[in-house]
């Protein structure tokens, strides 16, 4: 450095001073050209950053991190395929509505915009575009400050979403004078603005809840995430409406709630003369609120940040646009007493069905056969996680997925996270990691052995930064179930009788491998008390499983025999 010039500084510098600036903490990246020393100096300066095995995996931790926070997640990858690996994630997280950023490297624009040849090619922004919220490039390091401010606005104002950053390897290693510099920085403000919902759609909704026989609310991930938790739970137990959990807002209040009616799930959607949804999209997870699942004549209340998401599948009778944190506190500011009353006639029926639907989903609950099935082992699980609420639940498979919803009760909000909108699988490791590494609470992963291989060589990762980490893997021996034995391997199977347990011992995590339901629970106990990463092969007949699990209705079928 010229000695008598100025004090300078350099994009690096600037990159962590800028997410520093914004509160942001921590870091989940795969190391490399160019930004192997952003990780150093990011580490060096105090942000923590947590080194994964995969991008995609890292990714995976970072939306969970945004979902589970409100302030979006940070990954960083290195060029071409080093970002391609995060767009997975990346994409999913947009998706989800959850708020992340991804950060890559990128190598010389003047080459890559003439496909001259450069290592790791690839006009990456303009690749990002179609999946993300958003996407920016900064080309010189004054722009450093600008360009981290608008990715966390995007990602997380309105509707959250991903959001592609990148950096250019001259940007990175460009100097600027330290006056200059600090000047280019920029705090971002408020990054969520409060969006109030106008008046009259207040009284809109609450008047069309007014004059329902039988009402239905439906709380979605979008309500968990807003983290109005009490005022949603007031909401619903001023007016009496019973309430459906969509699979991330189960635990938004407890899943043994009395006015909880997922015991009676298909009686409700087809039954219910007005709907409210909260922070729930009427996708493909809700039969797009179409016939047969749903009555044709439903009205509905849309509560949801995003207007354009109005009217998507049926026609919505009282949209309320606005931040659910807002538009709850509004409804309830409203709502006089005795103003919404649910039929009896329909508090019964439900309770009539629920209670029917509990005691045969108790009988297999019960049953203990050998070799386990979902139900039987799942109900192990529940057993064993019943006086263990501050337990985080990622879950992920077909059946392993489908049954887990179903047994596993959750009784806090934000605990249960999983497959989501895409129904994805891969996101196991990266969402534990997530969730151990912003709670510092344990998490149980209940892990198809499909599932977990997507994301598998995370358990090194796992046990690097000794988190209290728990995978189940419900081994039935592929996807969906197993092959007979004796058979060549068809397009679903694995192999036989796999050990998964004895993988984790190679990087010092613990292994189980249990073929019975008391085995199970006492090594969910032990292992959970324990803290220590582990990893419980769970052995299942391999013919348990269905295919596609209970969405097998969305299989085209083929037209031909053959
Ligand atoms: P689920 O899968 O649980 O049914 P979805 O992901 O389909 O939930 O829906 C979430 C919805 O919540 C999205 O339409 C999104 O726009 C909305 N949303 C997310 N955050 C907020 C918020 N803070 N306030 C209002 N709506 C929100
Ligand atoms: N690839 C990705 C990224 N996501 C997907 N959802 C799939 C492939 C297709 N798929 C499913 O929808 S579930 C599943 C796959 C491969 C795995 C099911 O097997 P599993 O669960 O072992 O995880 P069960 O318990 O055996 O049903
Ligand atoms: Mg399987």
């Amino acid at each position: 450095m010229d000695m008598d010039g100025p004090a300078m500084t350099d994009g690096f510098h600037l990159v962590v001073d800028a997410l520093k600036l914004n509160g942001i903490d921590t870091i989940y990246g795969v190391a490399g050209i160019p930004i192997t020393d952003l990780a150093r100096l990011a580490q060096a300066e105090g942000l923590r950053y947590l080194g994964f095995r995969h991008e995609q995996s890292a990714g995976n931790a970072a939306a969970i991190t945004g979902y589970l926070t409100q302030k979006p997640g940070i990954c960083l990858t290195v060029s071409a395929p080093g970002f391609l690996n995060g767009m997975v994630a990346l994409a999913n997280a947009t998706t989800n509505c959850f708020p992340m950023i991804l950060i890559s490297g990128s190598s010389d624009r003047s080459i890559v915009d003439l496909e001259q040849g450069d290592y790791e090619e690839l006009d990456q922004m303009n690749a990002a575009k179609p999946f993300a919220k958003a996407a920016f490039r900064v080309n010189k390091p004054e722009d450093i400050g600008v360009g981290v401010a608008r990715a966390i606005h995007a990602a997380v104002s309105g509707r959250p979403g991903g959001v592609y950053l990148d950096l250019t390897a001259v940007t990175l290693s460009a100097t600027l004078d330290l006056d200059t510099a600090s000047k280019s920085l920029v705090k971002v403000a408020d990054p969520a603005p409060a969006q109030i919902p106008a008046p009259e759609s207040i009284k809109l909704a609450l008047d069309l809840l007014a004059s329902a026989q039988r009402p239905l609310i439906i709380l979605g991930k979008g309500a968990a995430y807003a983290q109005a938790d009490a005022d949603i739970r007031s909401f619903v137990e001023k007016t009496g409406i019973p309430y459906l959990p969509m699979s991330m807002a189960k635990g938004l209040l407890p899943d043994d709630h009395p006015q909880s009616a997922a015991a009676a799930r298909s009686l409700v959607l087809g039954k219910a003369d007005v709907v409210m949804l909260i922070g729930a999209r009427l996708n493909w997870l809700l039969a797009h609120g179409k016939r047969p699942s749903w009555s044709g004549t439903t009205k509905f209340v849309q509560v949801d940040i995003s207007p354009t998401e109005i009217d998507s599948n049926r026609p919505i009778v009282a949209p309320v646009v606005g931040d659910i944190k807002s538009a709850v506190a509004a409804l309830l500011a409203s709502l006089k007493p005795g103003l919404i009353q649910p039929s009896a006639a329909w508090l019964d029926a439900i309770a009539a069905n629920k209670h029917k639907n509990t005691e045969r989903m108790a009988v297999r609950l019960d049953a203990d056969p050998n070799p386990m099935n979902f139900s039987s082992a799942l109900s192990a699980v529940r057993e064993a996680l019943k006086d263990r609420p501050d337990v985080y639940v990622v879950n992920e498979g077909a059946n392993t997925l489908d049954f887990g919803r179903n047994i596993i009760d959750m009784f806090e909000p934000r605990k249960r996270l999983d497959s989501g909108t895409w129904g994805i699988m891969g996101i196991g490791m990266g969402y534990a990691i997530g969730a151990a590494v912003v709670s510092g609470k344990p998490v149980i992963a209940i892990e198809g052995d499909s599932a977990f291989g997507f994301s598998g060589m995370e358990i090194e990762t796992i046990c690097r930064y000794r988190l209290p980490i728990v995978i189940l893997v419900f081994n039935n021996g592929g996807i969906y179930h197993g092959d007979p034995v004796g058979t060549a391997p068809s397009p679903t199977g694995f192999v036989h009788d796999a050990r998964y347990d004895t993988l984790i011992g190679a990087f010092g995590g613990v292994g189980y491998h249990v073929t019975d339901k008391s085995s199970l629970s006492k090594a969910v106990t032990d292992a959970l008390r324990a803290g220590k990463p582990a990893l419980i092969n769970v052995v299942i007949d391999p013919t348990a499983g269905t295919e596609s699990g209970h969405i097998q209705n969305l299989n085209p079928k083929m037209a031909l025999a053959k």
